[in-house]
């Protein structure tokens, strides 16, 4: 991934400003980019980060909704918050925008219309539940009816909840709507669909062009949906919030672009408005329609698709047949795993979450900075915990970095009057033992390689070194005897924090202001990395001079933190695990709303058996249902599993499954099911097959 390019828009996937954004977030996406970003400002390229709301689809009205406010007001709130905790933590956003702004209403819908100019959409006609009271179309989420499988009457239109079965509202019988209560009417609908198969080929070439750059899951998840081969998408929708398809037929009217299509937009929209900010309103195409630009997009693993295949296709329908004016596909798209908090997965709906905002109300920026950094989820979901924080902070921020930078501010104040008693040559600063060459060969490759955690490691070992070149100098005693010694000890010392001050700014840029400052410079490291005064590659040479005066403050740059400081925290987490826990009971009880009492002679006619799986293929025109062929013994048995969104066809072939097998045959969307499979639903909503491992169970009775 060497460069031909003269300059990087790195863009960070849009938060729903539908709540506020949690450390899961930070870990994932925007401390990650901010730390690149910054390391390339240092190195003096032409960088800029671009980011904003997703202010659209609906979470937005869900949200609205349980509140009783407008979809408007939500977003209002959400954004201002998370822009100001993403500016606390010091994310340094060139631009960050919100899908609501004018701009990028015209951008998204200049799309639109260029795409259906070209007559590259595909028209649908379709059936769905309209509320004639509401005078709304229903997306799934805001039917209930009884369920298909287990009779629930209350069985949610995409998930029954206490069989856990994957419906489509169109399934449940006797539906209602959540907003009236009503029995919904079905309606014909028509819907623009984006055929994603279309570009099938381009798209597989561009991925594979990325063969040796992106990240393993990365191209994992997007080859799966390749190999799937690419199916429409409808990209409008029956909502009342979001941006109306730019039509002036019947057809159109109330129609709103799906949200998925107007949010990658906004990494243009936001590029353009940024463009208009820096008075040069054609910027933005030095960014998006130059070959000499790179582009990076850094999402979390559950975006990844949309930025690997529906955006590039998006570009790529506007590009074809065109001279000028074309746009740039991303170079990279490093998508994280997730970071856990205590164990367990951040829950924005179960308030399982530790918020931004909140955090920084009680530590400073850069010590979450640093404990993210440590704990990136780089190819693997990693865990945040408070005595890891804790540790961290005390026993690497303040006892190696912090107590280095401090020890040698105050020995030069009070011995040699806050000045630089001696001029260190190349020579003095390759006997510290600081092997400079591989270190920061190691650290811009970390950094190129969006390797953070190890951009930290190494650089939080340089401060070990340093730390321990000061004691072991013992300037302090050596004073005494060998006032020139002790000067150069100090001189050497000084460089170094001065060295480190510039090899932390990627990583905790608040600390490394101050040390700057500390050190007697006027203007602040932002400025001079700004105007280019400081780059990169000074931090590998000394570059203080004999003489150079301090300012003759002294700080403590970490505070500690105490057990008592975290308690509240820990008890917080206590009570929110109660909580989820109880939730989680809660609902097992009021959900499953446990059948009446069976006598165990009827428990015994139920026969379960041991059946394996010799052939799997998904329904079509039901997205949630697979069919199975089951063996048991010697028969076969087709059974019909709602389980098609949590297993792939190819992950359950061969496994042994738990058959209800004297079942009463039925009909379920035409096809016939002889029988049920056990399966359990898991924290993360996914059904788990109940899975009998070994060889020779086939057919046997479950005891
Ligand atoms: N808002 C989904 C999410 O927050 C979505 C990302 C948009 S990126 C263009 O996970
Ligand atoms: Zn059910």
């Amino acid at each position: 991934m060497t460069n031909n390019f003269s300059r990087t828009l790195v863009t960070t996937a849009l938060p729903y400003a539908n709540g506020p954004v949690h450390l899961g977030h930070l870990a994932g996406v925007y401390l990650p980019a901010d730390i690149y970003v910054r390391f390339k400002r240092m190195q003096g390229e032409n960088i800029i980060h671009i980011g904003g709301s997703d202010e659209h689809g609906v979470p937005i009205t869900i949200t609205a909704d349980k509140e009783g406010i407008s979809p408007q007001d939500v977003v209002d709130r959400y954004h201002s918050r998370n822009m100001d905790a993403f500016e606390r933590c010091g994310i340094s956003f060139d631009h960050y925008g919100r899908t609501t702004s004018p701009v990028h209403f015209r951008t998204a819908q200049e799309f639109f219309s260029e795409i259906e100019r070209k007559n590259i959409f595909v028209k649908k006609k379709e059936r769905h539940f309209y509320d004639p009271e509401a005078r709304r179309y229903l997306s799934d989420r805001y039917v209930v009816g009884t369920c298909p499988v287990c009779n629930n009457p209350e069985a949610n239109g995409d998930q029954c909840e206490q069989c856990g079965t994957h419906l489509s509202p169109r399934e449940l019988s006797n539906p209602r709507s959540k907003l009236s209560d009503r029995t919904p009417e079905l309606r014909e609908t028509l819907h623009w669909y984006f055929p994603l198969g279309r570009f099938q080929d381009q798209l597989k070439n561009f991925v594979d062009s990325h063969d040796d750059d992106w990240r393993a899951n990365v191209l994992n998840y997007t080859r799966t949906w390749l190999n799937q081969g690419l199916k429409d998408r409808a990209i409008t929708r029956d909502l009342h919030w979001g941006i109306p398809v730019p039509l002036d037929t019947d057809e159109a009217q109330g129609k709103v672009l799906y949200v998925w299509f107007d949010a990658v937009l906004g990494y243009i929209s936001f590029t353009r408005e940024w463009a208009e900010k820096e008075g040069n309103p054609e910027l933005w195409r030095d960014y998006w329609q130059s070959s000499e630009c790179r582009i990076i997009n850094f999402i979390g693993k559950d975006n990844v698709v949309f930025h690997t295949l529906m955006f590039p296709a998006i570009l790529m329908a506007w590009n074809e047949d065109r001279v000028g004016g074309k746009y740039s596909l991303a170079d990279n798209v490093p998508a994280s795993e997730f970071m856990n908090f205590e164990g367990r997965k951040f829950s924005k709906s179960r308030n399982y979450a530790v918020y931004l905002g909140e955090f920084l109300d009680r530590f400073p920026a850069d010590t979450l900075r640093y404990s993210i950094a440590m704990n990136y989820p780089e190819s693997k979901d990693s865990d945040f915990s408070w005595s890891d924080f804790q540790n961290r902070t005390n026993g690497e921020l303040a006892d190696t970095l912090g107590n280095f930078i401090k020890r040698s501010i105050d020995f030069t104040n009070s011995k040699f009057d806050g000045e630089l008693p001696y001029a260190c040559t190349g020579e003095d600063w390759d006997a510290l033992g600081i092997d400079w060459a591989d270190s920061f060969e190691k650290l811009d490759q970390a950094y190129e390689q969006f390797h953070f955690r190890e951009a930290a490691s190494l650089t939080m070992q340089i401060a070990r070194l340093a730390n321990r070149f000061l004691t072991e100098s013992e300037p302090w005693k050596v004073m005494k005897t060998d006032r020139e010694a002790a000067g150069k000890t100090m001189a050497l010392s000084l460089n170094l924090c001065y060295t480190l001050a510039l090899a932390w700014y990627p990583v905790i840029p608040h600390t490394s202001n101050r040390i700057y400052a500390l050190l007697g410079f006027d203007q602040s490291l932002d400025d001079a990395v700004k105007k280019g005064d400081v780059t990169w590659h000074m931090a590998r040479s000394p570059q203080l001079q004999k003489g150079h005066k301090l300012h003759k403050k002294s700080e403590i740059l970490f505070t500690k933190i105490e057990d008592g400081d975290i308690a509240p925290e820990l008890e917080k987490i206590e009570r929110l695990l109660e909580e989820v826990r109880s939730q989680e009971k809660g609902e097992s009880k009021e959900e499953l709303k446990i059948k009446p009492e069976i006598s165990f002679d009827d428990f015994q006619k139920v026969d379960l058996r041991v059946g394996t799986v010799i052939g799997c293929e998904k329904v079509k025109k039901a997205d949630k249902l697979l069919k199975l062929l089951v063996k048991v013994g010697s028969e076969n048995r087709q059974v019909l599993a709602g389980i098609a969104q949590s297993c792939s066809p190819e992950s359950i072939m061969g496994k042994n499954v738990i058959l209800v097998a004297n079942l009463a045959e039925r009909k379920i969307r035409g096809e016939v099911s002889q029988g049920m499979i056990l399966a359990v639903e898991g924290s993360d909503g996914a059904l788990h097959l109940a899975d009998v491992e070994g060889t020779g169970v086939n057919g046997k009775s479950v005891q």
